[in-house]
């Protein structure tokens, strides 16, 4: 039998959970298939991440349109992929990078490049009518992530007064996939119960948690443990707490130094702030940190790695962003034990599996991760299933943007039926 070719590629706007457009593709293969992706969109954003192509037109979106990238899948990329060998993914990204030849995607745009990289993957997984995990991952997947599940928003996600940007519940001691999503989603409901008996907003962030005014980023972590116990589950044991300070969105540029002023703390020194967190750690039952310290705070990182790297697991987004040059120089220098992992951060799928295969060859954990402006798509769910990360960052119990991943992923689990596996 003849393996199916690209036939077609087409790409119109939609709207992503924010309201702001973003690209869809659809790509359709000689045999009749049709498969679409759509692309996620970033609120704190790394400075060295692929760029994502707006029109800058303000008549339309604020200038947010994305016309722009949708010309460039259907006049550029599609004219080039018509007729390849849709089982060839590194080939088709390659391609695609060639054609851009930018460092960063800016030229065809991140959106464009990663909606249809991402729309091949999944056509042609269907074609063969292997599920898309599978395709990815191959037959020995079976593993299913620890979903982090951020129920109280901070920093540039949410209006309030936290300066850390996700408070994440970690469901480490759950038996399995769909009673980890129990455990935490009765967290978040045991959660906003103690918000309102405080008086406390109980709307949400743009990831789906609570962003009331806690009295201080403190708080914010001592509500959540208080819903932990709540909810009949031992802090540390049953779930832990991760965190994501995005540490960049309130860096004093490259001073190295810090401003937490949406709590009101004020400036801090990088070794205030790793002394900070050393207090937080002995006192909190955290078990992962994501941005600590800014993307160029490199050295803060290392220090931060150094000290505490031991016992939670430091992960790099912003500094990274997922790709492998910044990855390395982290690898060599100690920067952090882990690297976030977005797919739109570098643009194509098989240069994120890159990123994961470089963290894993290095013996460091990586940790997959939706962003703040998301679709519908499940294409996340699947992904990180087949990368065996062993967890995954998809928001809250709420917005059906984040639920949709979680909806996904239990059947997944179900469809794995008892070769599933699940540990922290
Ligand atoms: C992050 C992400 C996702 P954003 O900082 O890790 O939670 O946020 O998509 O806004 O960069
Ligand atoms: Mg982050």
């Amino acid at each position: 039998m003849n393996r199916p070719t690209i036939s077609n590629v087409r790409a119109m706007e939609i709207l992503d959970s924010r309201g702001n457009p973003t690209v869809r593709v659809f790509v359709q293969l000689s045999d009749g298939t049709e498969s679409s992706a759509s692309v996620p969109s970033g609120a704190s954003t790394g400075e060295n991440e692929a760029i994502e192509l707006r029109d800058g037109d303000v008549s339309r979106y604020a200038g947010k349109g994305v016309l722009r990238a949708l010309s460039n899948v259907t006049e550029i990329i599609a004219p080039s992929l018509i007729g390849m060998d849709a089982f060839e993914q590194a080939r088709i990204d390659r391609l695609m990078i060639e054609m851009d030849g930018t460092e960063n995607k800016s030229k065809l745009g991140a959106n464009a490049i990663l909606g249809v990289s991402m729309a091949v993957a999944r056509a042609a997984a269907q074609s063969v009518h292997i599920p898309l995990y599978k395709y990815m991952g191959g037959v020995g997947v079976r593993r299913l992530p620890v979903p982090c599940m951020n129920i109280v928003n901070g920093g540039q996600h949410a209006d309030n007064s936290v300066d850390i940007q996700e408070f994440m519940a970690v469901p480490i001691g759950a038996p399995c996939f769909r009673e980890g999503l129990r455990y935490v989603a009765e967290t978040f409901h045991i959660l906003k119960g103690l918000l309102k008996d405080r008086h406390l907003a109980t709307s949400v962030g743009d990831e789906g948690g609570f962003a009331p005014n806690f009295s201080s980023n403190e708080d914010a972590i001592e509500t959540i443990i208080l819903a932990i116990e709540k909810a009949g589950y031992r802090p540390g044991e049953d779930i832990a707490i991760a965190l994501d300070s995005a540490a960049t969105s309130f860096a004093c540029g490259n001073t190295g130094e810090y401003d937490l002023n949406k709590s009101g703390v004020g400036k801090m020194t990088s070794a205030d702030l790793i002394a900070l967190a050393g207090e937080w750690i002995k006192k909190y039952p955290i078990v992962l940190w994501e941005d600590p310290l800014s993307e160029n705070d490199w050295e803060g990182f290392r220090t931060f790695t150094e000290k505490y790297g031991q016992n939670i697991e430091v992960v790099g987004d912003d500094i990274f962003v997922t790709n492998t040059r910044y990855i390395a120089r982290g690898i060599k220098e100690g920067t952090a034990n882990s690297s976030l992992i977005k797919l739109n951060q570098i643009g194509t799928v098989s240069e994120t599996i890159e990123a994961v295969r470089m963290c894993r060859d290095a013996g460091w954990r990586y940790f997959l991760s939706h962003r703040s402006g998301e679709t519908e798509d499940t294409f996340l769910a699947d992904f990180a299933v087949a990368m065996d990360g062993g967890h995954l960052k998809t928001g809250s119990a709420s917005r059906s943007e984040r639920i949709a991943k979680y909806n996904r992923l239990l059947e997944i689990e179900q469809e794995l039926g008892s070769d599933a596996l699940y540990y922290w």
